[in-house]
């Protein structure tokens, strides 16, 4: 049987060794709606996983991406958009690798304050985190060298194909990579300049230009201002308010294309109160809620009708 046109297939990946601060549970305390829950994943600890060179968790975080990666891929076979509950961003690697095995080439719009695209030889931290665009990119396949647990990983995403929002902490290395390669960005600069609206109409516009492909959102919590979603590793004052990345979900679903959206960076163990966990993890909800077709004007089912008196 056919599963109705927008539902949610939701993988939970709390995997947090793409970074190095404490580790939070936070994929279960997310799932709310009316959806097909294919649980938590497990990831088994690896023994020997020694750093190579910076670079931590190389083996750790190769084998998890694999296993997020059939898991998604199943999910979308399953004709679900598929949901990815982080966890740390170098789910990403995972996650848009299965699928785009799944349904064949994407359009990916990555938000974030980040602009995760460094390679293994650029990283300044060594946190995969950092790293998981570069991964992905067919343009930088000659400059990420072949890893522990990384040999099932095919790039598999153009570099045309993505647009970052709400960037605003970019490393040197990255920068350049981005023009090098023209990747389309909408910085908090520009989300300043042209309003979040234009900015969505710009992205859409952008991507359709080359194709109406299915929509691929990774969204880091840490976009978000940390006044309003302070639980995360890596915060970045200057970011997106509450409606501003809210409204990125809601024209992204009006789109019809979305087709899969990553959570990723939520960590109630870096909330300093009960407060900045509760407003963190509600405002992940509403994003997803808003990948959905929550939107603020209201909603109610086609059949609903009024009582009689
Ligand atoms: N650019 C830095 C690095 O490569 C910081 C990356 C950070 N954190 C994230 N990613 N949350 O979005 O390590
Ligand atoms: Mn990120
Ligand atoms: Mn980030
Ligand atoms: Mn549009």
């Amino acid at each position: 049987q056919h599963p109705p046109a927008r539902s949610a297939g939701i993988v939970g990946a709390p995997f947090s060794k793409g970074q190095v601060r404490a580790r939070g549970q936070a994929p279960r305390a997310l799932v709310r709606c009316a959806v097909k829950d294919y649980g938590n994943l497990t990831f088994e600890d690896m023994s020997r996983d020694e750093p190579l060179g910076l670079l931590k968790s190389v083996r750790a975080v190769g084998a998890a991406n694999q296993k997020l990666s059939q898991a998604v891929r199943a999910v979308k076979e399953d004709g679900h958009t598929a949901v990815v509950l982080g966890g740390d961003h170098s789910l990403a690697i995972g996650s848009i690798h299965g699928h785009s095995a799944a349904v064949g080439e994407l359009s990916v719009v990555w938000v974030d304050a980040h602009a995760d695209i460094n390679t293994p030889l650029t990283t300044c931290t060594g946190n995969i985190h950092g790293q998981p665009v570069s991964y992905l990119l067919h343009e930088l396949r000659s400059k990420v060298p072949v890893l522990p647990n990384f040999s099932w990983l095919k790039p598999c995403v153009s570099a045309a194909d993505v647009v970052f929002i709400g960037l605003r902490d970019v490393d040197p290395a990255e920068h350049y990579i981005l023009k090098m390669l023209g990747v389309k960005t909408f910085s908090m600069s520009e989300v300043d300049q042209l309003g979040v609206a234009r900015v969505m109409e710009e992205t859409c516009d952008y991507l359709s230009a080359r194709g109406k492909k299915p929509i691929h959102l990774s969204y880091d919590i840490d976009a978000i201002d940390p006044s309003v979603a302070p639980a995360t590793g890596t915060p970045v004052v200057g970011g997106l308010t509450y409606r501003e990345g809210v409204y990125i979900t809601e024209h992204l679903c009006q789109t019809g294309l979305l087709s899969a959206v990553d959570l990723v960076e939520v960590n109630p163990l870096r909330g300093q109160t009960e407060e900045d966990v509760r407003s963190t993890v509600s405002t992940a909800i509403d994003l997803l809620l808003g990948c959905f077709g929550r939107v603020r004007e209201g909603n109610h089912l086609p059949d609903y009708r009024l009582p009689k008196p």
